[in-house]
């Protein structure tokens, strides 16, 4: 495998980073998770603007144009002769001294992996995920802002934990009203009454590349599209629920706490979006040549 490391392809043995980066020693740093199909990069500009606005929000100066960054993540995938998978492309504040001050590390590194992810076992895209309200909340936005997609995930691992703990394979994290915002790597969406609901991004979620693509695709469907603060008797009220991410791509829920919800099927709606999302995905995006 060759990882874009710093400018250059390198063999996977050889992509290392400093242990004085502030990445790994404060979560320093900003990523994002792209996924590419039959050799186009699906909503790479897209991934690309947020990563920038991720950065900018941190005061983390790239030295790259977004049309560069682009074509380092491009020449990633080419390398790797991969034509389906993932890219994890990462930021970091770069090696500095021991202590917070990011503005003593003089430069940003940048890594980019292409490979392949399963969130969740295939069966459950057909059948359905019965996921569990954990009590790890998500950091009020004034804690961290919910937009930038920074490396601190503890947050995050520690409510995935508790998902598996309770043999589950999701949470959804409430944030510190009690409002829903996400689960640990994934948007949620509900059909209620034929309108489909999905949490503000003001109340904690991320301002995902995968929910707006649904948002849009709800317009394309004839489905109205509400976002409003939503609590779990909304969840346990639905007739269809979901999820949405790049690695978890579009994924039905059917229970939540033990609890049916709606059918304890994948609902009709849920069925279009997904269908809508691969067809959408598997014809347009960045050639990868
Ligand atoms: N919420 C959170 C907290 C995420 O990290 C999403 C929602 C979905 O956003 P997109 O833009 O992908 O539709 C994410 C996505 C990984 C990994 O290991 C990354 C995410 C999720 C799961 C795994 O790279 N980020």
């Amino acid at each position: 495998m060759k990882i874009w490391l710093d400018g250059n392809l390198v063999d996977e043995a050889a992509a290392k980073v400093s242990v004085f980066d502030h990445g790994l020693l404060y979560g320093d740093g900003v990523f994002e998770g792209i996924r590419f199909y039959n050799g186009r990069i699906f909503r790479l500009e897209e991934h690309i603007r947020r990563l920038f606005d991720s950065a900018r929000a941190i005061i983390l100066d790239l030295p790259w144009t977004r049309e560069e960054v682009c074509g380092f993540t491009c020449a990633t995938v080419a390398a790797n002769d991969l034509t389906d998978g993932y890219i994890r492309l990462v930021v970091t504040r770069g090696a500095g001294g021991l202590g917070l001050n990011p503005y003593l590390c003089p430069k940003p590194s940048m890594f980019i992996i292409a490979s392949t992810i399963q969130l969740y076992p295939e069966e459950h895209y057909k059948n359905g995920l019965s996921i569990i309200t954990c009590a790890t909340r998500r950091p009020s936005p004034a804690a961290l802002m919910p937009q930038v997609k920074s490396l601190n995930y503890l947050n995050n691992i520690m409510a995935k934990v508790e998902a598996i703990q309770a043999n589950a394979l999701e949470a959804v994290m409430l944030n510190e009203q009690g409002y829903v915002t996400e689960c640990t790597g994934d948007n949620l969406f509900i059909m209620k009454n034929g309108t489909l609901l999905t949490p503000l991004i003001s109340d904690g979620a991320l301002d995902g590349i995968t929910r707006a693509v649904i948002i849009e695709l709800a317009g394309t469907l004839g489905v109205p599209v509400v976002e409003r603060s939503l609590t779990r008797y909304d969840i346990f009220t639905a007739d269809e629920c979901f999820l949405t991410g790049t690695a978890a791509e579009v994924i039905p829920v059917v229970a939540l706490d033990r609890r049916v919800i709606g059918s304890g099927k994948p609902g009709p709606i849920t069925q279009r979006f997904l269908a809508a999302f691969h067809q959408l995905a598997m014809t347009t995006g960045t050639p990868i040549r």
